[in-house]
């Protein structure tokens, strides 16, 4: 099937997939209905190819195309040698956008198809997998799928992490028909790794070129902040009696805004939580969470570390109390400069850094050779129902893929 068609066809199936009817954005969070629908819809794609998709105790998928003999054999490889993963995630963000994950699943199938096309037959295992809830949007750890199989984080912490509604991960994982006793993917078959993704920003449209390739993620977490006051009339209580938590959190917000403007970082304020949300009263308990990112590990520690000072002379002034606890931090990643630039030099690609995290991230810093590709996003806009890529980039991305995936299991 020609690559566009292909693609196309696949991008339609997933077109309405956990999508909202009044944003247009998905809801595809993990171990719920919309993802578990996707993750099927994968291992049809993969049977269509005649490819069979292994599934591990918490989600994550696999499948492998395996050399023929004669062709190993041509290429005076073993089955022993190591093979070649590609992927991404199908999970998304609240009120997500299309292309953050499915992209990178979508042309990873569609890379098989044009490789097919062309008649080549790896020399090596090559590998198509998805990883669960990249996104930490239900239960609060980025790259969860990734980390778990890498060992970053190990199933006995994740199991009781909660999502929004209090359901334990155990629960929500038992619940979608899956048993983590049955383990996790193995990655001792990867030895290099490629996630392809939408970019999410504008480097690419600014320099007008469809693909390219990633050089770092900047480093990045999400801290909990719990202001604490308190609760009281609203009407009643003057405004020198207040302990209200809700001031504190409000120019704990102005004061990240302000820190990461200042030195080029970035924080953003994007959940909040009140108790007891009432109109008329003084709230007793803020719970917000920040996500830093910065361009070091050193500046992101010096970011959080300068916005937690504040948040805590703020309370002191307020009288109210302040807990701060991170519950997700990853480090900077470099990937693998010689294998950036023998993949770029395919194209003349650019290499450029991001400050999204992905699995190809977690898997680098577990030591595994990883490359990113990225596809032009027009806006650079992402987790918004506004992201968007054109298909001719997308189509562009499915043959750089191809050409990444050739060079690498040829
Ligand atoms: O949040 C991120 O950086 C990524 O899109 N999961
Ligand atoms: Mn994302
Ligand atoms: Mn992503």
């Amino acid at each position: 099937m020609p690559t566009s068609a292909g693609f196309e066809e696949m991008w339609r199936d997933l077109a309405p997939v956990g999508r909202s009817a009044s944003s247009g954005g998905y809801f595809r969070q993990p171990w719920a209905t919309a993802e578990s629908e996707l993750r099927a819809w994968f291992v049809e794609q993969c049977a269509a190819r005649g490819l069979t998709v292994e599934t591990d105790g918490v989600g994550n998928q696999v499948a492998w195309w395996e050399p023929a003999p004669s062709v190993q054999e041509g290429a005076q490889r073993s089955s022993r040698d190591p093979g070649v993963l590609t992927g991404s995630h199908l999970d998304s963000v609240l009120d997500g956008g299309a292309y953050d994950g499915p992209l990178g699943v979508v042309s990873a199938l569609a890379a098989v198809d044009v490789l097919r096309a062309r008649g080549f037959e790896p020399s090596r295992p090559l590998g198509l997998g998805v990883f669960v809830e990249e996104e930490g949007s239900r239960f609060g750890r980025a790259c969860l799928g990734s980390r778990l199989v890498t060992g970053a984080t190990t199933w006995e912490e994740a199991r009781e992490l909660r999502d929004r509604d209090g359901v334990l991960l155990g629960d929500a994982v038992a619940d979608a028909g899956l048993d983590p006793s049955t383990g996790l993917l193995s990655l001792d078959r990867v030895g290099t790794f490629v996630e392809l993704h939408v970019e999410q920003g504008r480097d690419l449209v600014d320099r007008d070129v469809a693909v390219g390739l990633a050089s770092e993620i900047w480093p990045h977490g999400r801290w909990r902040f719990d202001f604490t006051g308190q609760a009281n009339h609203a009407g009643t209580t003057r405004m020198e009696d207040r302990h209200d938590p809700m001031l504190t959190y409000a120019m704990t917000a102005l004061a990240a805004n302000k820190q990461a403007r200042l030195s080029g970082q970035r924080a953003t304020f994007g959940r909040i939580a009140v108790e007891p949300n009432g109109t008329n009263a003084v709230p007793s308990l803020v719970t917000a969470w920040l996500d830093a990112r910065a361009s070091s590990d050193d500046d992101l520690a010096t970011l959080v570390e300068a916005v937690r000072r504040q948040a805590d002379d703020r309370a002191g002034r307020d009288g109210t109390s302040l807990v701060v606890t991170p519950e997700s931090v990853s480090g900077s990643v470099a990937f693998d400069a010689d294998l950036a630039a023998r993949l770029a030099s395919l194209g003349d690609w650019p290499i450029i850094p991001t400050q999204a995290g992905h699995d190809a991230g977690i898997l680098s810093a577990a030591g595994i050779p990883t490359a990113m590709v990225f596809v032009r996003n027009p806006t650079g806009v992402s987790h918004s129902p506004d992201e968007h890529a054109e298909t001719a980039d997308c189509l562009a991305g499915v043959e750089a893929l191809a050409d990444v995936l050739e060079e690498l299991t040829r």
